[in-house]
């Protein structure tokens, strides 16, 4: 008996250790003392009820789980202790309801199944195993709840790597770490910092076999470990709210990313301006010195398409204001800059001066737009222009005259809207952001700080673009933002904030870029040359190279730093850097191609390796080489003083040097030269790129400027070409071009699915790559040679290597035949 009692004793001391070791590693990550509790198993399942479109699992208490489908391949689970489900999101636009799905059960199990998945919960110890036809691929360990708090801890199965959680510093997979999702403005972090500017709760699993994907759909502070704690398990948690996740599941990461944008909204088209070269700093003023800053660029012949500026264009800092001293006449100077061909594109930030005479304040105050604590007190916190307030953004009134705010600027011309500070960021206080206890409009009740922090800046934008949409109908508006939560993308592009002049910000660069466009988000870029400090002549080389690979290429510095201009440095360092901008306006045609792909189906034109070579297991962890598009290989110097790189094939295809023709096999290691005027880059070998002149900036020439598609290799290989006015919303209405090339063989053709934007003067030019052929067929007619491109009309003729067929853009499916 004594013995039985003291066994009892050993068993409770266990689970209260194993409690207090679950704790304490939340502990490193939320710091909270109310984590001091005991954490519980939501319990056995109770009952089920079962509807049309959903099952809901009682359990103990007042705990429910609730199952629904969005398709076959996505599953939404949600459990609350509170008897009831939140039906609203602020990140998912796709709230199907799917009744394609079979419920039955035996004694131990319920079973859900589409056509694609089966889930096996089981009534003891509840948990769910989901099948994808035979193969487990998710299986639960624990889902445990305590007070408001709910994790999920999972198996890793099958050497699953983790990518993704939106903006995050440290490497690429994601194994082996915690994170936090809390927005923050973190200014000068690096490798190490979390959490960061953005939340997106949001990570693939992935495998050899499968891939899944899991959107947290939870806007409290929300944290995820990895395979920190426990090796093979991963769990993610809040500290308020539902356990609210969709579950995706797909053949490989391009399906599920393809799923998650579906889920969660895709890019509208941006205006093709957009990647162009843009030129930023903290800040250019005064007039004068806006309009030198252009006419250097159009005097050195190094394009650029758009200028930044900084708050400091404000009148004292007070948003949608302008400072007439340090910009006496700014309509003519947007004008001026329009007609050389440059864009606009102002900040603006959410914080509020509060200054009576001022009228973005008093029409604020005067319809109750501010945010406010649950006292009925006014939020005042300090940020740029002073002492501020704060509009309630998730409010609908709110977000109309938010965006009214913009009508004076988009009437001045202002092209393009920069949304910072919308974490939001507060100056001097502790928290760095507004008080917990204030409320915002969420739907339709009120809710804590606690939880709408982290969707506060996407609202902002939200707010921001629909403004910009009703008062700017037929243009492409664009807001870059700062914060943002899962979906940012419907709303805006992003940028990592203020990072620093060094290689490590460089290197670092890569990943976050990369698991931000396989979290959704296919726009984004870092400050190219660092934010705070100023770039050594080497660095600033090495990242404008890199740069030219970003989706949104911005040259961005802080108020204090060097001059960092093209120009900045020497003649010969210009003369490089001009190089590599001169290169990415010809990609042009193949950037806007990818971007459109984006567009339809989520997948970012900035790659990591393992999306599109997801056998090749050497590639899961790479991450200092990417893809550009399906068809270009980057990779960068990443460190200083280094003149040559190691560089690994993707298995699969061979790999042509862009400089030299070179081959290299895929599969394979080579050692490759990179002096400091060279960023190497690769083309897959077989592979369609089109490309276009040099021009000055993006719509000049628009109509008469010439289209290569490049050729290359000798096997089969298509690609989706897509034109259009770049600028107005006319492509919704079907006017666009767009062509299938296919090359099979020594067959070229063009397959056209819609053609309603027919540039007038374009020349088109068929460029066979490192090919000497000596008759061409067009539809089966033989084309005569010419001497050269000057020649006037249709032909082909030599050039370097190449055979070259120069035709006029055309307006019906045509074939190629060479031999
Ligand atoms: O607290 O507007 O990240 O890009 O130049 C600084 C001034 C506020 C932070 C942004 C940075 C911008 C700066 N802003």
């Amino acid at each position: 008996m004594f013995i039985k009692y003291k066994f009892l004793k050993i068993i409770i001391f266990l689970l209260v250790i194993n409690s207090i070791i679950t704790f304490s590693e939340e502990f490193k990550i939320i710091k909270s003392k109310e984590f001091l509790t005991v954490w519980k198993n939501v319990g056995d399942v109770r009952y089920v009820s079962s509807k049309k479109d959903f099952i809901i699992i009682y359990h103990y208490g007042k705990i429910r789980t609730k199952i629904s489908f969005i398709d076959n391949n996505i599953v939404h689970v949600q459990i609350s202790n509170n008897n009831k489900f939140s039906e609203k999101s602020y990140a998912v636009i796709n709230n199907n309801k799917f009744k394609d799905f079979i419920y039955s059960k035996d004694k131990d199990y319920i079973y859900l199944s589409t056509n694609t998945l089966t889930l096996k919960i089981s009534k003891k110890n509840f948990n769910i195993e989901i099948y994808r036809g035979e193969k487990l691929i998710s299986k639960d360990i624990e889902i445990k709840w305590n007070g408001n708090r709910f994790y999920n801890k999972k198996l890793i199965l099958n050497n699953s790597k983790y990518y993704g959680f939106g903006e995050k510093t440290g490497d690429l997979v994601k194994n082996g770490f915690q994170m936090k999702m809390w927005n923050n403005d973190s200014y000068d972090y690096d490798k190490n910092t979390d959490p960061l500017y953005m939340s997106i709760p949001f990570f693939i699993e992935f495998n050899k076999e499968y891939c899944n994907g899991i959107l947290f759909d939870n806007t409290y502070q929300t944290y995820f470990d990895i395979g920190y704690t426990e090796k093979d398990k991963y769990y993610f948690g809040a500290l308020d709210g539902e356990l609210n996740y969709y579950f995706i599941s797909g053949n490989n990461p391009k399906e599920v990313i393809k799923s998650y944008t579906n889920l969660t909204g895709r890019i509208n088209l941006p205006p093709k301006w957009l990647f162009g070269y843009h030129q930023s700093r903290y800040s250019y003023y005064p007039q004068k010195k806006v309009i030198e800053l252009a006419k250097s660029f159009r005097d050195k012949n190094i394009p650029a398409d758009a200028i930044y500026l900084d708050i400091d264009y404000m009148d004292r800092y007070k948003s949608f204001t302008i400072d007439n001293n340090k910009f006496p006449d700014f309509k003519k100077m947007i004008d001026e800059l329009h007609n050389m061909g440059f864009k606009v594109v102002s900040i603006i930030d959410p914080g509020i001066k509060m200054k009576s005479g001022y009228n973005v304040y008093d029409s604020g105050k005067e319809l109750n737009v501010f945010l406010k604590n649950d006292k009925e007190e006014l939020i005042k916190e300090k940020v740029w222009p002073g002492l501020a307030v704060f509009p309630d953004f998730t409010n609908k009134t709110v977000k109309e005259w938010w965006g009214k705010q913009y009508i004076p600027l988009i009437n001045l011309g202002i092209d393009g809207f920069w949304n910072d500070m919308n974490e939001p960021s507060i100056l001097n206080s502790k928290s760095n952001t507004l008080p917990l206890n204030t409320l915002h409009t969420d739907f339709n009740k009120k809710s804590f700080h606690t939880k709408i922090h982290n969707v506060y800046g996407q609202e902002m934008a939200r707010a921001s673009l629909e403004g910009l949409n009703s008062h700017r109908p037929n243009y492409r508006n664009f807001i870059l933002s700062r914060s943002g939560y899962a979906g940012i993308q419907k709303y805006a592009g992003v940028w990592t904030g203020d990072n620093r002049s060094n290689f490590e910000h460089l290197a670092l660069s890569i990943p976050m870029l990369l698991n931000l466009g396989l979290s959704g988000v296919p726009i984004s870029g870092a400050d190219v040359g660092g934010f705070i400090t100023s770039p050594s002549k080497e660095l600033f080389i090495r990242w404008m190279q890199l740069g030219i690979f970003y989706p949104y290429f911005r040259n961005h510095t802080a108020d204090n730093t060097n001059p960092q201009e093209p120009w900045a440095f020497n003649e010969e360092t210009t003369k490089i850097i001009k190089k590599y901008i001169n290169l990415r306006y010809k990609l042009i045609p193949y950037i806007y191609d990818y971007i459109y792909e984006s567009s339809k189906n989520g997948i970012p034109l900035m790659r990591a390796l393992f999306l599109e070579y997801t056998n090749d297991e050497k590639l899961y962890t790479i991450e200092d080489e990417f893809l550009f598009g399906d068809s270009l290989l980057i990779t960068p110097v990443i460190k200083e003083n280094t003149f040559k790189r190691e560089v690994y094939f993707p298995k699969g295809n061979n790999w042509i040097n862009f400089y030299t023709n070179e081959v290299y096999q895929g599969g394979k290691t080579y050692l490759i030269n990179a002096p400091l005027d060279i960023i190497p880059i690769f083309i897959k070998e077989n592979a369609i790129i089109p490309m276009q002149d040099i021009v000055q900036y993006i719509d000049e020439n628009e109509n008469n400027s010439p289209l290569y598609i490049n050729i290359y290799g000798d096997e089969d290989t298509n690609h989706i070409l897509y034109l259009d006015d770049g600028i107005s919303k006319n492509y919704l209405k079907g006017v666009f071009t767009n062509i299938e090339i296919k090359k099979q063989k020594n067959k070229i053709s063009f397959n056209i699915k819609n053609i309603n934007y027919i540039p007038k003067n374009k020349n088109l030019y068929i460029v066979l790559k490192n090919k000497s052929v000596k008759n061409i067929l067009i539809n089966n007619s033989k084309l005569n040679e010419i001497k050269n491109k000057q020649e006037k009309g249709i032909g082909f003729y030599y050039k370097n290597k190449d055979t070259i067929i120069k035709l006029k853009f055309f307006i019906k499916n045509i074939e190629i035949q060479y031999f």
